[in-house]
């Protein structure tokens, strides 16, 4: 059904009711906005379309206008502040308070970041206007307005005084430029003014538009930093007149039956530390917008459109589900979104094509309310309507990852993916959190949905983004954490960079300014966790060599060096461990603690992460270590615990100790073993306390409480707070898996504790996690949570306000209901099957019958999954590797299964020897294992007899 791919209302979006709390944005035109606009983009350029009738307005928004950075100010360095970080003597002496003082310390020197102005803002462009000029009583019929995920296309159509307009809008990725296509029905009965003014908010310099015929350019500076933008506006129509308005700074239109009208806009910025700009002149970027534009002019509107459309396609239609129940028995094919007409794939689009003709005709043809009805209907609505809701929010999200984030962005999806209304230059000003780079969950949560739902040329901005976070990230590593490499050293070989919570465009890595939001050093880990998945789901080798493990390593060398302590208290068993020094659990509970559970399990994902990277590569087998715990199998005497530091044969267990240093930082046992693999033993980031949970800090005890039953600092006990930072080994992690049944409990223990209320983003992670826990109908409620509460009546998730995290993360939670790959088990040869697939995890019983196709695993397979009643109907393995595949099935169990139908690209058939093996730990489980060849699909039915052998192993 078309419905899955097409928001559509029956009023602009100033007449739509808004829904839901505004956040921070406040009543007024912001939330209107954030509400009710529609938005189109192509990572770079972007617009939110409102669909008003008499004076159509187009919020523009460009990725990279930005206040803040070089240029704010003479002495601008990423907000850095050396007399408060003192190159590491501020942290060292905290870390030693630590030791000394118990529980907690005060780090309100751990910070920096103070200067507003510098840190600046993302900024609203300003407006397309198209004003009609229609007397104010005219009547309007027929009005709606829609936009179609499948083709990215944005449409408003409406009659007055006997005419139809229409009026279409595309953000093009291959020619650079925001299309519109306006027509009327009647000959001449077109007359438009169009104009683009920046936005009044916005302070400039040097501003100036000029308008010559048809042609109108806008130049200027931003005058917080200087940086450079131009706009070029060009109008193509059949139009008897064409002149300049009379304020100068539009153009008038009259008499036409159709125009089109492109704009391009840029700025000098570039992703270059340390000055992050071109170069250009103004008159050299206002001749590149109006090259964009010309060279789209040329091409004509049926060309432009048609290659927006193809190169659009070409990545949404990758992957597509539905969820609606197959009563009828018939095998489910997924729709692509493939209402529009053949034409827009064979090329001969006919001149006259509207794509808003296509909604009038769609809506018409079925019964479907307009979609901010639908959505508020959603409590009540058929089984059926909450499956169509339900996967247009699937779809949603990847159209917006898409839309704000392409292979050639300069910066990767922001905390509102590119899309803004606001412009203010100071960095709390007025855009929701400035709109930044949010290192704390929102960035990495953005992406969560990528490389599952065939985005991965969608994270190529956002490694450029954490590539550039090394150079500026080492100064800041420099002043609050000693590390000091020296210019020009690549990447990978340096002492480490480092981060936190609020990150810009011009390299602001400093801690913030308030210790409580503002440190979060672990935001790196974190984000190089989304990076190394780029290599899990390609198996890429050249990628993993070349880009993402320099990344890992400089990064695992820094917290090896700067940042493990020893703790100041006994791990679970009583053994010393590690910690990272001064730590805060995102934004909750007591200031400043001797490490904490988010900033252990990421350094422990970090670190295996980069282990399983080296070992790959066959690289670095120092820095990695031995296997601290195939020793003790090895030794010929058995020696018990206390002798094996003595005992020839045995590798000594690690310790931390090895990691104790002196009030200057040296170690004080330089030779002392300090592998990887030695520092991920003493992690332990899992501690269970006397509720049973996950502790979030390792002094916890009961929930929230300290060891004398006191209420820890700052825990939230009266609303749940939206973080669940202790959860994270969960997910996005792979500490936490399904086949650990005392951790799991532990983690059911905390997840209920925190419970389902939190805002967009905090539902999504809770949604996220339940999926990992393998509760589908628990990860349902929260589907149906965030439909209910924290989406807008356009579809853009409400953390409030409107943040694009909420709506990535619904998509990835969908998707990790269907399929996840992040799990280990180990065969009784003792071969670990690393990341095997584990197919419907979590399905509720919501989603009866349905199907997915195209979803991505890691190990490089693509897959298409078919549900009925409940349970595994038929997969479709595509293997890209060639790598040996493990199935687990969650609804349907792996023995009821075999492989049924091998072909290759030549269609041929081949033998294969599966194994449907039993595993047990923590209860039994099937998996089906067997192994592929790269580019051959596996069909796995119902077990017909075709798998040669069945084995036990256990
Ligand atoms: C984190 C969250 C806030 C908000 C902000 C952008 O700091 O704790 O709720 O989403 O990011
Ligand atoms: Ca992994």
């Amino acid at each position: 059904m078309s419905g899955t791919h097409i928001l559509w209302y029956a009023q602009p979006a100033t007449q739509t009711p808004v829904r839901g709390e505004a956040g921070c944005v406040g009543e007024g035109p912001h939330n209107v906005w954030q509400q009710g606009t529609l938005p189109i983009g192509n990572g770079r350029l972007g617009a939110t379309v409102w669909g008003e009738i008499a004076t159509e307005r187009l919020t523009l928004n460009e990725e990279t206008l930005w206040t803040g950075g070089p240029g704010s100010s003479p002495t601008y360095c990423g907000g850095n502040d050396a007399l408060r970080g003192r190159y590491g003597a501020t942290l060292r002496e905290l870390n030693h308070q630590l030791g000394v003082d118990g529980a907690s310390i005060d780090p309100r020197n751990l910070t920096g970041g103070h200067e507003p102005l510098e840190q600046g803002s993302y900024q609203c462009w300003g407006d397309l206007i198209l004003d009609y000029g229609f007397e104010s009583d005219a009547k309007v019929t027929d009005y709606h307005r829609s936009l179609d995920l499948a083709t990215a296309v944005a449409s408003v159509r409406l009659s007055c005084g006997g005419v139809t307009y229409t009026r279409d809008f595309a953000v093009s990725h291959p020619d650079q430029v925001l299309i519109a296509h306006l027509t009327a029905s009647a000959p001449g009965a077109l007359n438009v003014y169009i104009g683009a003014p920046m936005h009044p908010d916005l302070h400039t310099t040097g501003l100036r538009t000029v308008v010559d015929g048809s042609e109108l350019t806008t130049t200027g500076q931003l005058a917080n930093n200087g940086l450079r933008f131009a706009l070029s506006l060009q109008v193509l129509s059949d139009a008897a007149e064409r002149t300049a308005s009379e304020d100068g700074a539009g153009i008038v239109i009259s008499g036409a039956t159709s125009a089109t009208i492109l704009v391009a806009a840029a700025t000098d910025y570039e992703q270059h530390y340390p000055h992050y700009r071109s170069g250009e002149s103004e008159a050299e970027l206002r001749a590149r917008v109006m090259r964009r534009v010309s060279k789209a002019a040329a091409k004509g509107y049926r060309a432009l459109l048609q290659d927006h459309i193809a190169d659009h396609q070409a990545l949404y239609r990758r992957v597509a589900v539905d969820l609606e129940a197959e009563e009828s028995g018939q095998a489910c094919v997924p729709d692509c979104g493939e209402t529009a007409p053949e034409s827009h794939q064979s090329g001969d689009l006919d001149a006259e094509l509207r794509p808003s003709d296509l909604l009038s005709s769609a809506a018409r043809s079925s019964d479907c309310l307009p979609s901010d009805l639908l959505l508020a209907s959603y409590p009540e609505a058929s089984p059926a309507e909450q499956r169509s809701i339900e996967t247009l929010a699937f779809h949603y999200g990847r159209y917006l990852l898409m839309a704000a984030s392409r292979e050639d962005s300069q910066l990767p999806a922001n905390l509102q993916g590119m899309w803004s209304s606001t412009a203010h230059d100071h960095a709390h000003g007025q855009t929701p959190w400035g709109a930044d780079f949010h290192l704390n969950v929102n960035l990495q949560m953005a992406y969560w949905p990528a490389y599952a739902t065939g985005l991965a040329p969608c994270t190529v901005p956002l490694w450029s983004f954490v590539r550039g976070l090394v150079e500026p990230g080492r100064l800041t590593a420099q002043i609050y954490a000693g590390a000091i490499t020296p210019a020009g050293t690549p990447i990978g070989e340096g002492e480490g960079y480092m981060a936190h919570t609020e990150n810009t465009p011009f390299g602001w890595t400093t801690p913030g300014e308030e210790f409580s939001w503002g440190w979060s050093p672990a935001g790196v880990p974190w984000i190089l966790h989304n990076v190394y998945e780029a290599y899990e789901y390609s198996c890429d080798e050249t990628l993993l060599r070349e880009e993402i493990y320099p990344l890992l390593k400089e990064q695992a060398h820094f917290y090896n060096e700067y940042m493990l302590q020893p703790a100041p208290f006994n791990g679970e068993g009583g053994q010393a461990r590690l910690v990272t020094g001064v730590a805060y659990s995102p934004e909750h509970g007591p200031v400043g603690t001797a490490g904490n559970t988010y900033e252990n399990t990421l350094i422990w994902q970090l670190l295996h992460d980069t282990i399983e990277a080296a070992t790959l590569l066959g690289v670095d087998s120092e820095l990695v270590g031995d296997i601290p715990e195939q020793c003790p199998q090895d030794c010929p005497q058995d020696c018990s615990r206390d002798q094996q530091q003595e005992c020839p044969h045995h590798c000594p267990p690690p310790t931390a100790e090895n990691w104790a240093r002196d009030e200057n930082g040296a170690f004080l046992h330089p030779a002392a073993d300090r592998s990887w693999r030695s520092a991920l033993a003493l992690l332990e980031p899992i501690e269970i306390g006397s509720e049973g949970q996950i502790k979030e800090w390792y002094h916890e005890q009961a929930l929230g409480k300290q060891a004398d039953g006191n209420w820890l600092p700052g825990y939230q006990r009266d609303h749940h707070h939206r973080h669940i930072s202790h959860l994270l080994g969960l997910y996005p992690g792979d500490l936490i898996t399904v086949d650990q049944s005392h951790v799991l409990q532990a983690a059911t223990v905390s997840l209920r504790a925190r419970g389902d209320e939190a805002t967009g983003w905090g539902l999504a992670h809770r949604l996220l996690c339940w999926a990992r826990m393998g509760e589908g109908d628990h990860a349902h409620a929260l589907v149906r949570r965030m439909l209910t509460l924290a989406t807008y009546p356009n579809f853009f998730g409400a953390h409030p306000p409107f943040q694009i995290d909420g709506n990535c993360g619904y998509t990835a939670g969908v998707t990790e209901m269907l399929l996840q790959s992040n799990a280990t088990f180990v065969d009784t040869s003792q071969r670990s099957w690393t990341n095997y697939l584990h197919i419907l995890p979590a399905l509720p019983q919501a989603w009866a019958g349905g199907c997915a196709r195209g979803l991505e695993a890691r190990g490089a397979f693509r897959l298409d999954i078919h549900w009925r009643e409940g349970e595994l109907d038929t997969l479709v393995l595509t293997s890209e590797q060639g790598r040996d595949v493990a199935l687990r099935i969650g609804a349907g169990g792996a023995e009821h299964y075999a492989v049924a139908e091998i072909h290759s690209s030549e269609g041929r058939m081949t033998e294969l020897e599966c194994l449907v093996s039993r595993w047990v730990s923590d209860g039994e489980h099937w998996l089906l294992t067997f192994p592929t060849r790269c580019g051959y699909t596996y069909t796995i039915r119902r077990q017909n007899g075709r798998c040669s052998e069945v084995r036990h192993l256990v």
